[in-house]
């Protein structure tokens, strides 16, 4: 047998976090790997779903309070100069409700969108050159903890962004440590905004995540369409289905991908491969949802204070104001 031929796009880091992953019990993969170009497409599907409720309540609690919410970040003294960082901007649709509000109230400012990505950067910075075009963007590509370490070195206030729920995604110990990461280079006056989607109707939640279109199997199972592509993997999706469900008690929302059948795998670029008995599961998310005294302990425990709180009406999401 010839040796298997590696893809010319191969990541070692994503080789290394398949081999490892795959090799633990129960089997893991990391939600960070969902966003290839074909995953990010079927995110902002998501996004437009009937049942996915957190992109467009936050779009209207942004647009409900975008007066206040400018207010608890922006500085008071207009000479000051202020840094409006984001992190995981994605299509900036909710931020340029921040950023317009900015703009028409006359605030100096610049806007530093943080992405790993530079694709997701350059798309981003193209439709504000065209939306804003009075806006000061400095877009920065590197991963959240070296941004911000840079940004730290410069005189100004600073307000960083983490919208979306994307803190949902965290384990609650890396949740910690990740927050504490973000406070640790922050001064007294500069503040973090932080979206949480909430616990609420159990069945609502789930239904986010099992949507009857089937775009979030699509998206759950893109990952193995990745891993084919780009390591060379051979899984039939065939024989794949995305399961989801809702633990109440820990608020967590859990997605796999289940084998429905026994099969082997082989994965070229680490000329390995793996077993998976009928039913075993491949755990790829992790999606928490808060409660407020939930955010409180969280916020506590990384040592920040929660300043102000904003939800929508059906108390469905919140963007908290968080300070070092
Ligand atoms: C991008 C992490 C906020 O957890 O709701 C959507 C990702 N996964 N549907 C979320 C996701 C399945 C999303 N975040």
């Amino acid at each position: 047998m010839s040796a298997p031929s590696l893809p010319a796009v191969a990541s070692p880091d994503l080789a290394r976090h398949v081999a490892q992953g795959l090799s633990r019990t129960p089997k893991t993969l990391s939600s960070m790997y969902f966003y290839d170009d074909a995953g990010s497409q079927l995110f902002q599907q998501i996004m437009a779903l009937p049942e996915y409720y957190p992109t467009r309540t936050e779009f209207s609690l942004l647009t409900t309070h975008q007066a206040a919410i400018t207010q608890a970040l922006r500085p008071a003294a207009t000479e000051e100069p202020f840094f409006l960082l984001e992190l995981g901007a994605g299509d900036g649709l909710k931020t340029k409700i921040l950023l317009r509000h900015l703009l028409e109230t006359g605030a100096n400012f610049t806007y530093v969108p943080v992405d790993i990505s530079a694709a997701a950067i350059d798309g981003l910075v193209a439709s504000l050159q065209d939306e804003l075009p009075t806006l000061q963007v400095e877009p920065q590509v590197s991963d959240y903890a070296a941004a911000l370490v840079l940004m730290a070195a410069r005189p100004g206030r600073k307000a960083v962004l983490f919208l979306g729920s994307n803190i949902g995604n965290f384990l609650p110990a890396d949740r910690r440590e990740f927050l504490r990461q973000l406070a640790e280079p922050l001064s007294a006056n500069d503040r973090l905004l932080v979206g949480f989607d909430l616990q609420k109707d159990p069945r609502q939640i789930r239904a986010a995540y099992d949507d009857s279109q089937g775009v979030t199997a699509a998206f759950n199972l893109n990952l193995l369409t990745r891993l084919n592509r780009e390591l060379g993997a051979d899984f039939d999706l065939d024989h794949w289905q995305h399961y989801t469900d809702y633990d109440p008690l820990s608020g967590a929302i859990r997605s796999y991908l289940v084998s429905t059948r026994d099969q082997q795998v082989q994965v070229a670029a680490l000329q390995q491969s793996f077993a998976f008995q009928a039913w075993e599961v491949i755990h790829t998310e992790n999606s928490y949802k808060f409660t407020r005294h939930l955010i409180e302990q969280t916020a506590a425990e990384a040592g920040l204070e929660v300043q102000q709180f904003f939800t929508d009406a059906d108390n469905y999401f919140a963007d908290v104001v968080l300070a070092p």
